[in-house]
């Protein structure tokens, strides 16, 4: 199914049109597109309650929708945003892994935007080596950008702004919303947090406000990887792979905690020096005592282990906590400006994230932790509710220009989402979806792999140098770890699975 027409803003809600006359032109909506880095759906409390309260996450999907089955193409930061921008698969917008440069000549939907009339600005992480195109303002972090005290490239200018990346990048948006636009002309604003992607820096004000809760351990924190032979080779376990320096900020003074990597834990005391006097001592004031503590206790096997995944589950909270509140300043703006009523409001991450899950932090992989990634929406007039269709990050593009009444180009992969946020069912709406990830050799040694998903299955290809596939039921086996491929119980569900494979590699010209 592809939409085809181009649905002028009238027809869309009368929400858009509050206070304009017959005579006026219509004005169409914004649209402000919130986007972290790595934040998993299980820290978002519309999804699941068990770690933490994010109201106004929450607040977006309750005055909008929750989209309990959205997934990325390629569940990794510079490619999953080639396919948000482009509305196509890695193998057609060509950023197939963050060794890559995207191709910013290529068509991207603020470009269209903007020659419809729109004013385009994106601020934060960026992370797609070339500069933005397509954009009135862009004032982005440099690579993967620092939590603290970050350096900008504003429209071509470094410079490096005091304080703490989600409160930086929030004053930006703002900024921009109330001084720098063309208030005649609709926005499409694009903010994009670094957090909170690793290693998961607190700003001094949320150090330790989790510190009391003790984190259950998933059920697979210990998984042996048995039958998945790309599982048992990667590199992003929490056990072996988190480094006490980097990860867990144990950068002691003494110099006395040394890891397996010199080079991680360089990189854990330049993190801190970056630190201005003041942001240090508050650093210090928290870590130190923990520092001392972890001497002290000289742990080792599961119980080391177990004291990783608590600390870490406590930094990565922590983060977590300044997105939601910075995120509610910018509710509060928007309702503050009278904007509320005009703007759809889009709430994701360019992945999903491990929170120990199989044992590991990170994604990259298909299966569901990093597969999945949060979207909340709020379309003023929309639908309030849950939406249960399979939908993915190449649909974003197609629906903002639909939004815009921009007639969306055949060349687009995704499917509008506009009839899901107005309440319809489209009755020919997809039943399985595509994935294909591709950096590998690379950091983590996760294997290269394509797949489809079904609403209850799912086939794996890892390849390169290995050939393994896998099969899993998602219903009886929710957090894979049974492998069914050539199961015979499973016969006819895997050939079936093959067939929409093939089906969808040729329907997206896979080559
Ligand atoms: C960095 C991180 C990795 C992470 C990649 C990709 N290492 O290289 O842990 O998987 O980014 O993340 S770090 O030492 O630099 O922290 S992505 O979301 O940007 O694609
Ligand atoms: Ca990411």
């Amino acid at each position: 199914m592809k939409a085809q027409t181009t649905i002028l803003w009238p027809l869309l809600s009368l929400a858009a049109c509050v206070g304009c006359k017959d005579s006026q032109p219509e004005k169409k909506m914004n649209i402000l597109y919130i986007m972290t880095d790595d934040h998993s759906f299980q820290t978002i409390s519309a999804y699941d309650q068990r770690y933490i309260r994010t109201p106004h996450i929450d607040r977006i999907g309750q005055e909008g929708v929750v989209f309990r089955n959205s997934f990325v193409a390629n569940s990794i930061s510079g490619p999953s945003r080639a396919c948000m921008l482009t509305g196509k698969h890695s193998h057609k917008n060509g950023f197939i892994d963050n060794m890559h440069e995207f191709d910013g000549s290529q068509q991207t939907y603020p470009k269209l935007l903007q020659q419809a009339g729109y004013q385009t600005a994106v601020v934060g992480k960026w992370h797609l080596t070339s500069e933005p195109t397509g954009f009135d303002y862009w004032n982005i972090l440099i690579g993967q950008g620092d939590y603290y005290n970050p350096t900008f490239i504003d429209n071509g200018q470094r410079r490096q702004i005091e304080g703490y990346a989600t409160n930086v990048t929030t004053d930006l948006a703002l900024d921009w919303l109330e001084n720098k636009r063309d208030a005649e002309k609709p926005f499409c604003l694009l903010l994009h947090h670094k957090a909170p992607h690793r290693t998961w820096m607190p700003d001094t004000c949320d150090l330790g406000v989790f510190d009391d809760m003790v984190f259950p351990l998933p059920a697979n924190f210990y998984d042996a990887y048995e039958n998945r032979q790309a599982a048992a080779a990667q590199e992003m376990s929490i056990i072996h792979d988190m480094d006490l320096v980097y990860d867990l900020k144990m950068a002691d003074k003494a110099d006395e905690i040394h890891t397996a990597s010199e080079g991680l834990e360089r990189a854990g005391r330049n993190l801190y020096n970056r630190m201005n006097a003041e942001q240090k001592a508050r650093w210090d004031a928290y870590y130190d005592p923990i520092i001392r503590d972890f001497k002290t206790q000289g742990l080792s096997g599961n119980a080391l282990a177990e004291w990783k995944f608590q600390r870490y589950m406590r930094d990565y909270l922590s983060v977590i906590r300044s997105v939601d509140r910075n995120i509610g300043r910018v509710l509060h703006y928007l309702e503050a400006n009278g904007l509320l009523e005009n703007t759809l409001i889009v709430y994701t991450s360019d992945q999903g994230f491990y929170m120990g899950e199989h044992g590991w932090f990170d994604k990259r992989f298909m299966y569901e932790e990093s597969f999945r990634t949060p979207l909340v929406a709020r379309l003023p007039g929309g639908r309030k509710g849950d939406v249960d269709q399979l939908v993915q990050n190449i649909d974003y593009a197609p629906t903002f220009l639909e939004l815009a009444g921009v007639a969306i180009p055949e060349d687009i992969q995704g499917e509008s989402l506009l009839p899901l946020l107005q309440g319809k069912n489209p009755a020919d709406w997809r039943q399985s979806l595509y994935y294909h990830y591709y950096e590998y050799p690379s950091e983590h040694a996760v294997k290269r792999h394509y797949g489809v998903r079904t609403d209850r299955y799912k086939l794996i290809h890892f390849y390169h140098d290995i050939d393994c596939w896998e099969l899993y039921d998602l219903e009886k086996d929710p957090t894979e770890m049974n492998n069914l491929y050539a199961d015979p119980a499973y016969t006819s569900v895997q050939q079936e699975l093959h067939r929409e494979l093939d089906r969808l590699r040729t329907y997206y010209a896979v080559e």
